[in-house]
């Protein structure tokens, strides 16, 4: 019997802008509307001060920890721009510039980090909390649609992730159960060549990560993650077919995180100074500056004033963030259950753990035999 190939692919690579400015017109041409591009510019100058001014709040104690996203600004922006309203897009924790894009108040990202649950309460657009266990947020984003397909309403699922956490569990039974089910979930892997210390290649022996979603049956893309040009195609072609088919796509954004995994780390430790180099010439600010620069649309007067409008922005987001009322201490357990168990009733109203022996009634007993003691 002839051996005969059981299933062949290949797997693409989309590039519109490169690093030298280079457009490809047959892909690009008509895709964003000059004033779009230069409004998306915009955000990112923006997008990059806040990233600046939220590592300063870490380095003088005003904030708790803070995951730069320097670098990364385009996949999630370029999501956001091509989503709807009523889509969901649900997140880690390097997404600033598309969650601001679809119209998340910037303090609230500084409230998460500043450990004050307000920041999670978001009901201003279809985005859920900041997701810090890794990979948790793909199972998320495959109920959500779920129930949408469920409830007919039209929406899609669009999730972003990092290459370390497609390593995790999460991702495969996520994958897995939108591929069989027929849903309609965008997968944005934020393939930034690290998971803190780890290389990517060392998590994951396939040549992209790309093909992971190809064993559950997903049609998959490789896109470069710095090309707003390319990453907005990927994405709506990879809504459409969530939207028309019910069917999930796996996007490899690749790109680049410029700072280091967060204020916690130092990547001086672990990455080499040459790469970090190449990747500064691959800035997506530097090229989508060098698009409109090209085109007539851009100069340096333009971005002055356009950094002087970011700073006066930021400067009152930080002051919205730091003169918030106090929160309230119990709001840990407020917001963790629609009806709280007894047991954290009782922890609530005391502040205390009844593991360590003092739960009211507890207390109310230690009370009484001290009384009687006294008396
Ligand atoms: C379930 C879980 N395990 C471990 C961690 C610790 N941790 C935080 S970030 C990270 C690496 C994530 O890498 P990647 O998914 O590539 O995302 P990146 O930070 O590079 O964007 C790890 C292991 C965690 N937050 N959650
Ligand atoms: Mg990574």
């Amino acid at each position: 019997m002839p051996i005969n190939p059981a299933f062949t692919t290949t797997i693409d690579h989309v590039s519109i802008l490169d690093e030298q400015g280079n457009f490809d017109s047959s892909l690009g041409d008509g895709l964003i509307p000059n004033e779009d591009v230069v409004a998306m510019y915009k955000h990112m100058l923006t997008c990059r001060h806040f990233d600046e001014i939220a590592f300063k709040l870490q380095r003088s104690g005003r904030m708790g920890t803070y995951p730069e996203n320097r670098g990364q600004e385009v996949p999630s922006l370029a999501a956001a721009y091509v989503l709807q309203k009523k889509d969901w897009m649900v997140t880690c924790y390097r997404e600033n510039a598309g969650l601001f894009w679809r119209g998340l108040p910037k303090e609230k990202i500084l409230l998460h980090w500043m450990g004050d649950e307000r920041g999670n309460f978001i009901d201003e657009c279809n985005v859920t909390p900041l997701a810090i266990a890794i990979g948790s947020q793909m199972l998320h984003a495959t109920g959500l649609a779920w129930a949408s397909k469920y409830k007919k309403d039209g929406a899609i699922a669009c999730t972003f992730f990092g290459d370390g956490a497609t390593s995790e569990g999460d991702f495969h039974e996520a994958a897995n159960f939108a591929a069989n089910l027929d849903l309609p979930v965008v997968f944005v892997c934020q393939n930034n060549g690290w998971a803190i210390s780890t290389p990517t290649k060392l998590e994951c022996s396939a040549p992209t990560v790309a093909q992971r979603g190809l064993a559950y049956g997903m049609d998959c893309i490789q896109v470069d993650g710095n090309d707003i040009f390319a990453m907005v195609k990927v994405v709506k072609d990879a809504v459409k077919n969530a939207r028309e088919n019910n069917r999930p796509t796996f996007i490899e954004a690749l790109t680049y995180r410029l700072g280091d995994h967060t204020t916690a780390d130092d990547a001086r430790r672990y990455r080499d100074a040459d790469e970090l180099e190449m990747w500064q010439k691959r800035d997506p600010l530097i090229r989508t500056r060098m698009y409109l620069e090209q085109r007539d649309l851009w100069d340096g007067a333009k971005e002055e004033e356009q950094l002087d409008l970011a700073a006066k922005e930021i400067i009152q987001v930080v002051k919205n963030a730091e003169e918030i009322d106090a929160p309230s201490a119990t709001d840990f357990f407020d917001s963790m259950y629609t009806e709280l168990p007894p047991e954290l009733q009782k922890q609530r109203q005391t502040m205390r753990t009844s593991s360590l022996g003092q739960d009211p009634s507890q207390i109310e007993q230690t009370n009484e035999v001290r009384n009687s003691t006294n008396g």
